[in-house]
């Protein structure tokens, strides 16, 4: 049983992206390798209507150079394709589930009405559809994404391949004109024959999966490893960065620059905030803009910096290793104009704590939500439609769960009693071992059976997760 924790190896440095221009400066591309995920085709001449086609199947594609792999994709790719959309858009989703299991696509992060939410309330059995329909609303433009959600299975189905972007695009968004990346990271694991690997079952790795969610050896971009963007001197990209990964969470640094933080899960921020390192727990999502100020000719790293989220006992022992993510080329080229950035990118308005009528206590220990784990057919707890609550959720463990409430966005009040020094829309946030996060919600209309869970997705699996109900 132990040989299981002999994971084979892939070879990482074997994988990286390879450069697919022609025209080079030197050794170095000219142009990004990175490459984006395809845009979903918009088959609607209706205005303010995005209607698609999604298909979720077994496919054998090409995961890892050189090798084939049968994974599970939307639309055949990994990431499958990104969803875009402006606020205030009608959005229809065909969804055919071809999968030989029941799935749901979740529209992670978006207000939307509890149907369309592809909780595992609303399963789609294999062969079955579903069509997905919802209205965006007006300020919420921001970096969301999709991901299976189906009752136990959300962790083997998002390993196989089931992942993608979804962006909002504001109706007068303030920093339209940068050149903008979007990277979807996630991580994998896979057998010398390109087959993805997943421990067997009560094997040792099995336990330490099930304790610190299953994360993988091979960290991916948009699918890639090691793929690379260029950037001009004086140039400032905006980088939507999307953490699709079932455990792993990312600190992201970029040695040498100070990033500018200009949003989180739900959209922009009012003011950019300046970080050495971003802390990005899985599934939520951050808004950085990169400037290219680094000598011509010369490269850095995306790197993940280690994050000790874990318990001691399952701690892996390579936790304090940094890993590099992506490579930055900061090319010869130089920016015609310098870039200049607005002072205020929006108004995010407050909710008032004074009108909270609730304060609603949430306890997370190992596997567990208040002591208990999921039951599809207990309602754990009711609110109204209309009511603004605070919720207070406590980690009582010693490793780090974050935690995802579907439906309604929120703003972080405090954490661990130090107040949160800027708003922001959320819909997941990372509670640290030991500490507590309040956050504040309204639940502005939607009646239904909302769920809240831990967004480690074995945690999820087996039970760390409940039901709110709105009437
Ligand atoms: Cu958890």
């Amino acid at each position: 049983m132990a040989a299981s924790l002999a994971m084979p190896i892939v070879p990482v440095a074997a994988l990286r992206a390879q450069p697919v221009v022609v025209q080079q400066v030197g050794s170095k591309p000219a142009a990004d390798t990175l490459r984006n995920p395809p845009v979903l085709r918009n088959i609607s001449s209706r205005p303010h209507t995005v209607e698609v086609n999604i298909v979720a199947a077994p496919a054998r594609i090409s995961v890892l150079p050189g090798r084939l792999t049968d994974v599970y994709a939307y639309n055949g790719s990994i990431p499958g394709p990104t969803l875009e959309a402006r606020e205030g858009d009608r959005v229809i989703i065909h969804f055919r589930n071809e999968l030989p299991e029941a799935t749901t696509v979740h529209w992670h992060g978006v207000h939307l009405p509890a149907n369309m939410d592809g909780s595992p309330f609303d399963p789609v059995p294999p062969g079955g559809h579903y069509d997905y329909i919802f209205n965006i609303p007006r300020g919420t433009a921001g970096t969301y994404w999709y991901h299976p959600h189906p009752d136990g299975r959300s962790e083997y189905q998002a390993a196989m391949g089931l992942f993608g972007a979804f962006i909002v695009r504001a109706a007068n968004d303030p920093i339209a004109t940068l050149p903008e990346k979007l990277l979807v990271l996630s991580d994998n694991r896979f057998r010398p024959d390109g087959s993805i690997e997943f421990a067997d079952s009560n094997s040792t790795q099995s336990n330490i999966d099930m304790e610190n969610g299953r994360e993988g050896n091979v960290l991916f971009v948009n699918g890639q490893v090691m793929p690379s963007i260029v950037i001009r001197k004086g140039e400032v990209q905006r980088w939507r960065v999307v953490n699709a990964s079932a455990a792993r969470v990312y600190r992201l640094a970029i040695p040498g620059q100070v990033l500018l933080h200009v949003g989180s899960d739900d959209g922009l921020f009012e003011h950019a905030v300046e970080k050495n390192d971003i802390v990005v727990a899985n599934s939520e999502r951050v808004e950085l803009l990169v400037r290219g100020t680094g000598k011509p000719g010369s490269d850095v790293e995306l790197m993940d910096l280690p994050y000790d989220r874990y318990m001691p006992q399952t701690r892996p022992a390579d936790w304090n290793t940094s890993r590099a993510l992506l490579d930055l080329h900061y090319s010869d080229r130089v920016m015609p104009a310098p870039v200049t950035l607005p002072t205020t990118f929006r108004v995010v308005p407050a909710l008032d704590t004074a009108t909270a009528t609730v304060t609603r206590t949430v306890v997370l220990s190992q596997g567990m939500i208040n002591g208990h784990t999921m039951d599809m057919s207990r309602v754990d707890m009711q609110a109204s439609v209309g009511a603004t609550e605070i919720w207070d959720v406590e980690n009582v463990v010693g490793m780090d769960h974050p935690f995802h409430l579907h439906g309604f966005q929120f703003q972080v009040i405090d954490r661990n009693g130090v107040p949160e020094p800027f708003r922001s829309w959320k819909d997941v946030v990372n509670i640290p071992k030991h500490e507590a996060v309040r956050f504040i919600v309204r639940y502005a209309d939607f009646p239904g059976k909302w769920m809240f869970h831990c967004h480690i997705l074995a945690h999820e699996d087996h039970g760390m997760m409940a039901v709110l109900q709105v009437r």
